[in-house]
């Protein structure tokens, strides 16, 4: 199977060298592509000059910073025109550990979708603050009530997608921005019908750089996933009503 990793940045000039190193020795066989946002600190013109010394590593450049979930995107398109069979996430940050790729790329294999979670049995949440604890358990448990999704961790970003998932789903139609982005591709996998796996992995809090995570992010996935959950309630209610 012919993987891309997909890598968004936003001034990540000091972790991404350290993780695409580590991602390179860890699983050689996958292509990765940057997809920066014009980055004022220079990691775009560093992923340039990577990506001129080693064939398997591309740069998407993007003009202005437009949200993870609009980079992933672009990403997504890149990958499918290309023909990759599996499209996977990961931040530049180091929270995820390009070690453990391998076995979300194994799942892949039986699964539509491979989740790498931090709340299933073997996975662990390492130096994160009690408040980051909190709201990442209250981001999680709220769409996984609201959306009837049984994940322990759907705002999870790493990821494993087979093409053929991305491929099946109006990309135009996702709108989600920031952290929203991981809950509503989770919710448009497992509408197709598509198989979801998660899988244990350890993430770490990010040694460099500053988190792009704000009060509009969580407030953005708050709302939306308010939407998406009374939307779908009020779906299956019309359709027992018409029945
Ligand atoms: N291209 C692009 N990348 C982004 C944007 N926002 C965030 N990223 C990247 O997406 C990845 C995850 O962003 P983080 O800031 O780590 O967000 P987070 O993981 O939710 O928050 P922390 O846990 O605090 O780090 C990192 O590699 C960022 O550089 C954006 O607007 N455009
Ligand atoms: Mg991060």
């Amino acid at each position: 199977m012919r993987a891309l990793t997909i890598i968004p940045t936003y001034n990540e000039a000091e972790s991404l060298p350290g993780t695409l190193q580590r991602l390179r020795a860890a699983v050689p066989e996958s292509d990765v592509l940057v997809v920066d946002d014009n980055s004022p600190d220079g990691t775009g013109v560093w992923a340039d000059a990577q990506a001129a010394k080693d064939d398997q590593v591309f740069v998407l450049h993007r003009q202005i910073k437009d949200g993870l979930g609009g980079a992933y995107i672009a990403g997504f398109r890149w990958g499918l025109q290309r023909e990759y069979d599996v499209l996977v996430e990961m931040d530049a940050d180091g929270s995820h550990q390009p070690e453990q790729l391998p076995r979300l790329l194994q799942a892949v294999d039986e699964a539509d979708l491979v989740i790498g979670s931090r709340r299933v049995p073997g996975g662990k949440m390492v130096n994160w603050p009690w408040h980051r604890k909190l709201l990442s358990i209250g981001g999680s448990l709220y769409p996984q009530i609201l959306l009837g999704l049984r994940l322990t961790d759907i705002t999870a970003g790493f990821r494993a997608y087979r093409a053929t998932t991305i491929a099946d789903m109006d990309l135009d139609a996702v709108q989600s921005k920031g952290y929203g982005f991981q809950v509503d591709m989770s919710f448009r996998t497992a509408r197709l019908g598509k198989r979801i796996v998660e899988v244990p992995i350890t993430f770490m809090e990010r040694e460099h750089g500053e988190s792009k995570m704000s009060g509009n992010i969580v407030t953005e996935a708050f709302t939306n996933v308010t939407k998406w959950g009374l939307a779908a309630r009020l779906e299956k209610l019309q359709e027992r009503i018409g029945r």
